[in-house]
Order: structure tokens, then sequence, then C-alpha cells
């Protein structure tokens, strides 16, 4: 401990340091006692027992029933699914595969959009591991499962405090069948800005040895250019690259002709050039309306030679209508979730899909008893995360005007609380459009989506219109975010960017034309391994060094909690989110075969220095913690 004190030491760290070091410096020689396992776990308890968890106001634990999860024969392997024929054929294979299915193919995102778009991605480890075996037993005609990327990543580190490539790894175990697919941002990889090429090539090997299939890509400004590190990263790795348009506009409509049809089509051969084995149509807000999307789907599908997965997201409440459209146009594969996390701001249900389609030539093989059975599961789970829902109720068909992604919706409307913009909500939607059309009329998704909410906030919070913008820019601190976008470094939107606004804006910088990546120098991976070993003062994993490079301080913040709480993803979700109740007792399987049995006696009151004593049972013995009571 001695040593480690001295490597962690910010003044040895940093170089600021002489001969006098080790006298002058008595706290190397504070060694804390390692707390054990079992002490630390209380500690976590105790912590939210009394100060609760971020973004759950309710303190006292509700009561919730026990998740139904439906009975199967765990002792029979599950039946050969997409998986086999990816690892037996590869991933030509199985693209010649898709396209002599005459039945439309599903997706189910219930284990990443689907609780990105509705529970802002809450949904732990813990909560799906013990529904993967009977799903990999119940489902084994999807295609895929979408369960890794896109929020999931950096949600598991910051607020779950879990290593989402354990989830990769556990879940990867527990459903030996069906495609595992992953939402990548290109050369934002899974975070919010481009980053450096070997660290995207990097991550998407790592991501493929761990058990990822099926690679959805796609820029947030729809640039193809921007996409090709990425594509040619997957085909490397021997997985399937689907490359994605973002859909945005309206095909019919005249006044939006910068996204018609022809340029979908053009965008969707570049795709195919650029090696893609699978083209995505990724409706990230839910726009493609129903004869939009048999025009759409009937054309591509003339244009490119690849199979076509469609995404879409339900908030108008259109979303089933569009997709028997755009099965009939022959869309090859749809995304959709188990019904009770599917609707709204989620994908359309799978369910409803599986009953509207029948009688036809293309309805889907999967089983309407599996879907529902499954469906119970995800309906008694969701309740945990309720402080997490957005409260949207009822179809919104507002979003054909503003055009905010699924997932932006109830996030931008806690950032508008947040600035004390709460109660001019509606305007701040109607200045999302209005930015919108100022920047050009860009595809909006993340981390697009983000900066149009950012210039949005300020211009509502600033009281600005576009003229005063224009006008009075050269006075005007433009947010971070917005200034990035115009320098280019998410990319180069569809047309370019406006160039008085753009000038306005950037106060005469030059704004780049390149690819951000030919410009960020490379990571050293050996020196971050190095870097960050010093931070966290234990040898980190790949897994570790990459997430590093992606997100340091997400990382270095979710080690220290790991440090004094340890591995609290075992706990269950209620005693996660909620802690425990006086008198509650609870199993908690630390690793297989070693359980602690806990239960909270009592809690003493507030001691003058602000701290509480919590009284448990641990094992039987009576255990007790100090917890500062943050109230
Ligand atoms: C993401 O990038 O996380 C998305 O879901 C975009 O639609
Ligand atoms: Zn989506």
């Amino acid at each position: 401990p001695f040593l480690e004190n001295v490597m962690r030491h910010k003044d040895f760290v940093s170089g600021n340091y002489d001969t006098s070091f080790i006298d002058t410096t008595p706290e190397l020689f504070v060694f804390p006692k390692k707390k054990d396992r079992a002490t630390k776990m209380l500690n976590y308890i105790g912590t939210v027992t009394i100060n609760g968890f971020p973004g759950v106001e309710q303190k006292k634990k509700p009561v919730f029933d026990t998740p139904r999860i439906p009975k199967v024969k765990l002792s029979e392997k599950p039946a050969r699914g997409t998986k086999q024929i990816l690892d037996e054929q590869g991933a030509d294979g199985l693209v010649n595969w898709v396209k002599e299915q005459k039945e439309v193919l599903l997706t189910d995102t219930t284990m990443r959009d689907a609780h990105q778009s509705l529970l802002a991605t809450r949904v732990r480890t813990n909560d799906l591991t013990h529904i993967a075996p009977a799903t990999a037993r119940l489902l084994p005609e999807l295609f895929s499962m979408e369960m890794w990327g896109g929020a999931t990543f950096d949600v598991a580190y910051r607020f779950l405090k879990e290593d989402p490539w354990k989830r990769l790894e556990t879940l990867r175990k527990q459903v030996p069948n069906v495609l595992f697919q992953m939402l990548l941002r290109a050369s934002n990889a899974v975070g919010y800005k481009n980053y450096p090429d070997n660290v995207i090539r990097e991550f998407v090997q790592q991501s493929a040895e761990s058990g990822i299939d099926v690679f959805r890509i796609f820029d947030s400004l729809n640039w193809v250019k921007g996409m090709e590190v990425a594509i040619d990263s997957v085909r490397q790795s021997g997985k399937i690259a689907e490359a994605a348009i973002c859909y945005t506009g309206d095909i019919d409509d005249p006044s939006r002709a910068k996204y018609n049809v022809e340029y979908y089509k053009q965008m969707a051969k570049e795709l195919e050039a650029q090696g893609a084995h699978i083209l995505g149509i990724k409706d990230m807000a839910g726009l493609l309306k129903p004869q939009a999307a048999y025009r759409l789907i009937s054309e591509l599908k003339e244009a490119v030679n690849i199979p076509i997965h469609l995404h879409t997201h339900d908030t108008s409440g259109n979303g089933i209508y569009m997709y028997t459209k755009a099965i009939e146009a022959g869309v090859d594969i749809v995304d959709t979730a188990l019904s009770t996390m599917a609707g709204l701001t989620s994908q359309p249900s799978a369910n409803t899909l599986r009953y509207a389609l029948e009688g036809t030539d293309r309805a889907p093989s999967v089983s309407i008893d599996s879907l529902e059975k499954l469906s119970y599961y995800w309906e008694d789970v969701r309740k945990y995360y309720a402080p997490f829902e957005s409260g949207m109720l009822a179809p919104h068909t507002e979003i054909y005007e503003h055009e905010m992604p699924g997932g932006q919706y109830s996030n931008l409307q806690q950032q508008a609380k947040g600035v004390g913009l709460g109660d001019r909500w509606d305007e701040v939607k109607d200045m999302y459009r209005r930015v919108n059309l100022m920047f050009g009329d860009i595809v909006k998704v993340t981390p697009s989506s983000k900066v149009v909410g950012d210039m949005a906030l300020f211009m509502v919070q600033n009281d600005l219109t576009e003229e005063e913008v224009l006008l009075r820019g050269d006075k005007i601190d433009f947010p971070d975010s917005v200034i990035e976008l115009f320098e280019g470094y998410l990319g180069q939107p569809v047309g370019g960017f406006p160039e008085e606004l753009q000038n306005v804006i950037l106060k005469g910088k030059k704004p780049i034309t390149v690819r951000p990546g030919e410009l960020l120098a490379d990571v050293n991976f050996d020196e971050l391994r190095e870097e960050l070993k010093k931070e966290i003062g234990e040898e980190p994993t790949d897994h570790d060094v990459i997430a590093y490079a992606l997100y340091p301080k997400v990382f270095t913040d979710y080690a220290k909690v790991v440090d004094q709480y340890g591995d609290i993803s075992v706990l269950d979700t209620p005693t996660f989110l909620y802690g425990m109740r006086l008198g509650e007792e609870k199993e908690i399987e630390i690793e297989t075969g070693k359980t602690l049995i806990v239960k909270l006696i009592s809690i003493g009151q507030p001691q003058s220095d602000g701290t509480r004593v919590v009284y448990f049972e641990l094992n039987g013995q009576p255990r007790e913690v100090i917890i500062k009571d943050e109230s």
C-alpha cells in the first residue's frame, strides 16, 4: 500500500516532487484499511437507503411484484438461429440467407433502443440477464437482438456503475443463437464527438471479439465520408456492416426537396459501394409516413442489391401502418420491441405487427405466445424504472413538425427544466424546428441533434430570433457544441453549411472540410494504459483502456465507485435504486456460490457531524456502517 500511495499521489504523478517528498508527505503512510466486499456492499445499500439515487426522488422503496419469467427448459440448448448462419457461412452467407427469406425478419430492440427511448437508457444488466436465456429459447427466429451501443455504453459507466463489456459478454453466453446488434455512431463511436481513427478501429475490434455481430453504422449528418473508417473496420472484423441512412424531412413534401427520393437512392448506392452488407434506414425521429415508406423502400430495392433493414420510432402512432407499407414494398428486416416496451418514443410493438401481418405472405414466423410471455416480464421490470419514464402518455404527432429523435424528446425537456425553461417548453420545441431550418435543414441525430437542441435552448433563453443571431452574432457567445459543428468537427452536412451563419458563428476562425479523423493524431494505447494504471492503481484491461480513451472522466469516476462499493451490478434493481426497507431481508449473490444475507435492522438519528449509523444483520451477525446523510 505504501507504493500504491506513492504512485497515486498527485504530486508524484505530475512530477512535482524532490528528494524530500517522502519525508514531507505524511499521507503516504496512511494506509486505508481494505474494506471487505460485504462491508462495501452494506455501505452502498446504506447510502441509497438514506440519500436516494440520482434521478429517483421517491425515497420510500415501493413494493414490486417478482417479474414473471417464462418457464423454459434451460437444460435444452436454444434452437439454431442467425448466429449459426453467420458463424458457419460468413457475412456474405448470412446476407444471401436474408435475401432468400420470404417472411419479414424482426430485430428486437427491447434491450437497447426501447429502454434508451422510454427509460433514459437506465435498464441494468441484472434485468437483462434474468430474461436472456428465456429469450434465446423463445425467439430463435429473430434476425437479431439490438442490445448494445448508442447511449447504453456511457450510461452503464456513468449512471449504472457497471461495465458494459461485461453485459455484452454475459448476454453472449446466454444467447448463443441470435445475432447481436449494436448502434455505432461511425466516427463518434458511442460518444458525442469524432475520435481518432485508431480508436474507432480498436473499439470495433473489441466489440466484435466480445460478441457483436451486426454493426449499424450511421453518421449524424449523413456524411458517407465520415462512415468510411467504421465500415472498413467492421468488414475487417468479419462481422456485418449495416450502413445506415438517417431519414429526415419528408420525401412527399416538395418544400423539403433537399431530402428527396433521389437523394436517398444516391446515398444508398454510395453505402453499397463502400462495402455495406445491409442497408439500414434509420428513421430516428419517426418521420417516415406510410405512403412515403412504400415509395422509398420500393425505389431503394431497385437501387441496391443488399437487404434493407428499417428502423423507426412510433412517436406519432403511425409505426405499424408505416411498417406494413414498407413490408408490402419488400423491406427485408424491421425493428420492433416487445409490446410492453414498445410504442410512443420506442419502436412499434412486435406483438402488434405479428397480428397485423396475419394472413399475408410476409407474416413473420416468431411465435405470438413467446412474444406475449416475454412481454409480461418487461411489464413487471419496467415498473422499477418508473422515475425515468418521460411522461409522454399518448401519440405525439407534433413530431412531424419539430423532428426530434425519439431519445432526445424527454432529454431536452429535462435540459429545458434545468435552465428554468420548463414553462416555455412549447417555445423550445418550435425553436428546435426553426434552428434546424436556420442551420440549413440538417440531419438531426446524436450528436447533431444535441447541437440543434443546445442552440434552441440558448435562443429561447436569450430571447433571440434568427435575424438577431445574424445581426448581433459578433457579440454573442454561442454554445461550444454549436461552434464545433460549424467548424466541421462533426463532419459536413448535406449541401454544406449556410455561409453567412457560419461566418457569424466562427468569428473569423477557419472551418475544416476534411474528415476530422485525418487531423486527429492516433492515440498511443501503451501510454494511455500507463496513464490509466496510475489513475486507478491497478492493471487495466483492454476494455478499460478503450473505455478510458472514449470517456476518460466517466471511466475514472466509475472506477472510484467500484473501489468504494465493489461490484454493485450484482444487486437487484429495486435495492440498487431504492435501497432497503426496515426489516427487509435480501439474498445477494456477490459471485457464483457466494451469497450474502442482508437484513436492514434500523437507522440511527443524524449525529452532530451529519452521519447516521445504519444497523444491519449480515449472515445473522450484527454489522453497522456509518453513512453521511446528504439531506
Ligand atoms: C443513438 O445514437 O444513441 C441513437 O439512438 C440515435 O438515434
Ligand atoms: Zn432509434
